[in-house]
């Protein structure tokens, strides 16, 4: 079933020049992107995106490096789209992550991480309404 998960490639990622080697990737993988942004959240922003964490230590820190910089926005679309595409980026920990992968090539530690992927159907849809309209999506 063709299912859509949303990503971003985050502060550090954009930072260090990686947006063009990260999308290489997701494209060279097999995801076709339907929407794409550049865009500086707020710390409000990010707080309210991570909110599911709310409750976890590191919440400040990763709300307040969320906010530290701009962030590429994506939507992608694929077979089994949200397994796969967490499978493709590597483990949450960059050090931990298979070697090829996204995280494990352009990561620092596990917050400086590269980029973000939805992890249930739930999720992303929840992750694509907060960045994207459905008019900024194409079919
Ligand atoms: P993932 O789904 O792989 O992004 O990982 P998690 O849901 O476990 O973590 C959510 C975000 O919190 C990750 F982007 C990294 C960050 N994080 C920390 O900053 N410190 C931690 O100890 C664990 C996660």
């Amino acid at each position: 079933m063709l299912e859509r998960t949303y990503t971003m490639i985050k502060p550090e990622c954009v930072a260090g020049r990686h947006i063009g080697d990260v999308i290489a990737r997701i494209e060279k993988g097999g995801y076709k992107i339907l929407g794409i942004k550049m865009l500086h959240m707020s710390k409000q922003d990010a707080g309210k995106f991570y909110e599911i964490h709310k409750a976890r230590p590191f919440y400040g820190e990763l709300t307040e490096f969320m906010s530290s910089g701009p962030i590429v926005a994506m939507v992608l679309e694929k077979e089994n789209c949200i397994a796969d595409y967490r499978q493709f980026i590597g483990a949450t920990n960059p050090k931990e992550a298979a070697a090829g992968t996204i995280r494990a090539d352009f990561g620092t530690d596990i917050q400086c991480n590269c980029v973000h992927a939805s992890d249930s159907p739930e999720n992303a849809k929840i992750e694509i309404k907060f960045f994207f309209s459905e008019r900024e999506l194409v079919g």
